[in-house]
């Protein structure tokens, strides 16, 4: 099956936004969901280790994921852009998330401009909690699956 993997340190929203495209309203502790992208393909979301954990499995995930969301949750985000390239280099359609946006007084657009600035890479902000950004989200990576 088709991956979307979600990456991001710990704590930055990973699960919950596995949860909130998929529209589930319980949290449970999975590592994998199924989520139907336009209810044509389907597609397997897969949540990691927190890539600021030592030996962190996340690196074997980016081998097989097709998309990959790369979260980032605060402004400090120096090792999100070194996974950004790893991610790179293992030929993913990488997608910037500034995650927990509803933290941030303005919605995180000022980070999300930074991200974008020095990434070069489509930025999008999302809360899980409020809802906030989930459908353009899920908009973009369909965009992405269905280029591939
Ligand atoms: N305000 C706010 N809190 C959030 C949001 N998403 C997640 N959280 C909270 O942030 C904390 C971490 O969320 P998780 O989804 O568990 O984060 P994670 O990246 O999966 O964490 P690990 O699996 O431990 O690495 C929890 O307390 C969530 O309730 C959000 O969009 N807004
Ligand atoms: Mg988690």
């Amino acid at each position: 099956m088709r991956q979307v993997g979600i990456f991001g340190k710990r704590k930055s929203g990973k699960s919950a936004l596995m949860y909130a495209l998929t529209g589930h309203k319980i949290r449970q502790d999975a590592a994998l969901c199924a989520m139907e992208i336009s209810g044509v393909t389907k597609v397997m979301l897969v949540d990691t280790v927190g890539v600021d954990v030592e030996g962190s499995t996340a690196l074997k995930s980016a081998q097989t994921v097709e998309v990959a969301l790369m979260l980032i949750a605060d402004d400090s985000f120096e090792l999100e852009l070194a996974w950004i390239s790893k991610l790179r280099k293992s030929g993913s359609s990488i997608i910037a998330v500034v995650s927990r946006a509803d933290t941030f007084s303005d919605g995180g657009q000022a980070l999300a401009a930074a991200v974008r600035e020095v990434s070069g890479l489509e930025t999008f902000c999302v809360s899980a909690t409020t809802g906030a950004g989930i459908e353009e989200l899920d908009a973009e990576i369909n965009r992405r699956l269905s280029k591939e």
